[in-house]
């Protein structure tokens, strides 16, 4: 680990504290917000809350790792000597990326046989573009690095393939007020999933020692509270947009939400 100032330090400790706090209230508002919306989309909301409680958990193992790795000494942090430990990244990428393929597509409440098959196709896809990172995000030469990247790239490639493909056909069949949210939240999919492998990278493209590191610990976690929380978030707006478009009345389940399922009432009238 190479030695940083007090800022450079605190930054990624801050940060890493900051998505601990995110994380654990995006999954008690998603666990929550499964009440406003029709039963058929209450799983997608509860794997939506899962996710960010999973990566809760990590991440309060990851800021103990940071600060294990480091002491401070003569004004600045220079290695303990105790490794960070970076597998917790991985171990929480192979649970919570999965399941984002899954809540994206509980949330479109497919037909069974079409769900089944693009949830089994995806969540391997992306449980193995995990596994084949791992390797390379532990080499210590540029080699294995790019080829373990080469072979992640392959199933990444696929999903986004599937996503704007197959996927997208679907889509078309959605309820008009949802598709627009669907298709952004697949959009924040696209963008934020791109960050991994190209920060991986930055070590081997001139991005090294402290400000590769820091740079690295921040980026992943940025993406990391967008990709968990922020398709969380479009997943519970998809899910309002659908129990409205289902006619389903929110107006049973949360006195909030009385005055405006009259509004639509009326409005249907
Ligand atoms: C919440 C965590 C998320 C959404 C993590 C996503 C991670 C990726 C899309 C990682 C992709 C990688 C490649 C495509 C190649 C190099 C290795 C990885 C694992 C960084």
């Amino acid at each position: 680990m190479p030695d940083l100032s007090v800022l450079q330090y605190d930054l990624v400790a801050n940060l890493m504290s900051f998505c601990i706090a995110v994380m654990g209230a995006g999954a008690v508002f998603l666990f929550f917000a499964r009440a406003n919306v029709a039963p058929r989309y209450r799983p997608a909301l509860l794997v939506s809350a899962l996710v960010p409680a999973i990566a809760c958990y990590h991440y309060a193992r990851i800021a103990g790792s940071w600060a294990a790795a480091y002491v401070f000494q003569d004004g600045s942090y220079v290695a303990s000597g105790v490794p960070f430990n970076d597998a917790y990244r991985y171990a929480d990428w192979l649970i919570t990326v999965p399941l984002l393929i899954i809540e994206l597509i509980a949330v479109c409440a497919l037909s069974k046989a079409l769900a089944k098959s693009l949830t089994l196709r995806l969540s391997i896809a992306a449980a193995l573009m995990i596994v084949l990172g791992y390797p390379g995000e532990i080499a210590t030469s540029s080699g294995p690095a790019w080829l373990w990247w080469g072979l992640a790239m392959i199933p990444f490639l696929y999903i986004l393939k599937v996503l704007f493909g197959e996927f997208g056909t679907a889509l078309e069949r959605q309820p008009e007020r949802a598709r627009p949210l669907i298709a952004k939240a697949r959009t924040l999919i696209l963008i934020t999933w791109s960050f991994y492998p190209i920060a991986y990278l930055a070590p081997y493209m001139g991005l090294s020692g402290a400000a590769g590191e820091v740079g690295l610990q921040v980026g992943y976690t940025i993406a990391d509270i967008t990709a968990k929380v922020g398709l969380g978030l479009y997943i519970y707006f998809i899910a309002r947009a659908k129990s409205e478009a289902d006619n389903w009345d929110v107006s049973l389940t949360s006195d909030v939400d009385a005055s405006h399922s009259r509004e639509l009432v009326g409005a249907a009238e």
